[in-house]
């Protein structure tokens, strides 16, 4: 494995452990986990490969196999993090003095820009990797709650659990059912290609700039809302028409996407779990147009994508992820896989948009020990 050849050549031993984890893509239920709600990813086959070996002295030496200059970042503290290696040396943060300082080398293969959660996969396979030589008997969504809350107090990105929890808990050929609030989960079999169908990730290759901020606006009108309403978070809602009779403005359609988008989650696991997957297309496309114009984080790159996939014959599209960019995912009928990518590529030309990138999902497998 050249993880571990880069491990040794960089520190001078085999490293004593090597997790995998992968990224994702979410099937439904957007910007819903951090209003305690439903969502349904997968892992997809891509992910971040760490090889640990745990030091006594405190100090970080951190080998990205991505790196231009192919050297080991060296901190002789947690404070000295920069950049990407934040998010690794978050999650030694989070864990305080029950660790101190390690030698890791990382190799990862999600695309990058792609939405497909390389910084969770990042997380998840380090805190993995801890957990396993400190042996500190973490349970995957423990791991999974640790990365998050690396990203949120460490990183300073305020995201919910989903990333984290997929990486970590999804199992291969099944979608992750969770609940934000209670974090119960359910793997849902998802076997596409006995219906004649894949899923189709479209990677727009943009990224708006603005991402970030908007994201955290979001959250924080959502916030706003439930306090109008009286309510924990808006997953509390049941009466839709009243609670939107009290609220105005941004706070009125951000409450009618995470109501609404919460019971589509809940249909399409009903739809899944009674085998009727070729059903599942209008759910996708009602998702899509409720994060466009009631959540407002969709854009022109995506709806493109997503118009001109269902044009060349997908049964369902969506965005997928926080949105501004990223990816969209496509529900193909595998005799259609080509006219659509035809069809989105076409689309683009037409625009002047930078060439799309189509990549295929199966649902892959959560965090593992590779060596
Ligand atoms: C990003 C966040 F990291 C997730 O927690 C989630 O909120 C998602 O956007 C939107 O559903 O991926």
């Amino acid at each position: 494995m050249r993880v571990v050849e880069a491990f040794r050549a960089a520190f001078g031993a085999a490293p004593q452990t090597v997790w995998r984890a992968p990224g994702r893509v979410n099937l439904i239920g957007e910007h819903t986990d951090y209003n305690d709600g439903f969502v349904l990813p997968f892992a997809v086959p891509w992910g971040v490969t760490a090889a640990l070996t745990p030091r006594a002295d405190g100090r970080i030496r951190l080998l990205s196999l991505q790196s231009a200059d192919g050297e080991p970042v060296v901190m002789e503290t947690r404070e000295e993090s920069r950049g990407w290696t934040r998010y690794v040396v978050g999650v030694l943060a989070m864990l305080g003095d029950r660790v101190a300082g390690a030698d890791i080398a990382i190799d990862g293969d999600v695309p990058q820009g792609a939405g497909l959660s390389s910084s969770a996969a990042l997380e998840v396979a380090v805190a993995s990797a801890l957990n396993d030589v400190h042996d500190l008997g973490m349970t995957p969504m423990e791991l999974a709650l640790l990365s998050q809350k690396a990203e949120n107090d460490f990183v300073g990105m305020p995201c919910g659990i989903m990333d984290q929890a997929a990486s970590a808990l999804c199992e291969e050929g099944h979608a992750l059912f969770l609940d934000c609030r209670s974090l119960g989960t359910r793997s849902i079999p998802l076997d596409l290609a006995a219906h004649g169908l894949s899923i189709l990730i479209i990677d727009t290759q943009v990224h708006h700039e603005h991402a970030g901020g908007e994201y955290a606006k979001r959250r924080a009108e959502c916030e706003s809302a439930a306090r109008k309403l009286g309510v924990t978070a808006l997953r509390d809602v049941t009466d839709l028409a009243a609670a939107l009779e009290r609220l105005q403005g941004d706070e009125r359609k951000r409450t009618e996407h995470v109501v609404t988008e919460n019971h589509r989650v809940e249909a399409l696991v009903g739809l899944l779990r009674a085998g009727a997957v070729t059903e599942i297309g209008a759910l996708l496309n009602a998702s899509h147009l409720s994060l466009r114009d009631k959540y407002e984080v969709s854009a022109p790159e995506l709806d493109v994508a997503v118009e001109a996939a269902l044009k060349g014959g997908a049964r369902g599209a969506r965005m997928t992820g926080g949105g501004f960019g990223g990816s969209a995912i496509a529900l193909v009928p595998v005799e259609r896989l080509e006219s659509v990518q035809e069809s989105v590529s076409a689309a683009y030309a037409e625009r002047g948009f930078q060439a799309p990138r189509f990549l295929p999902a199966t649902p892959a497998r959560g965090a593992h020990r590779v060596a």
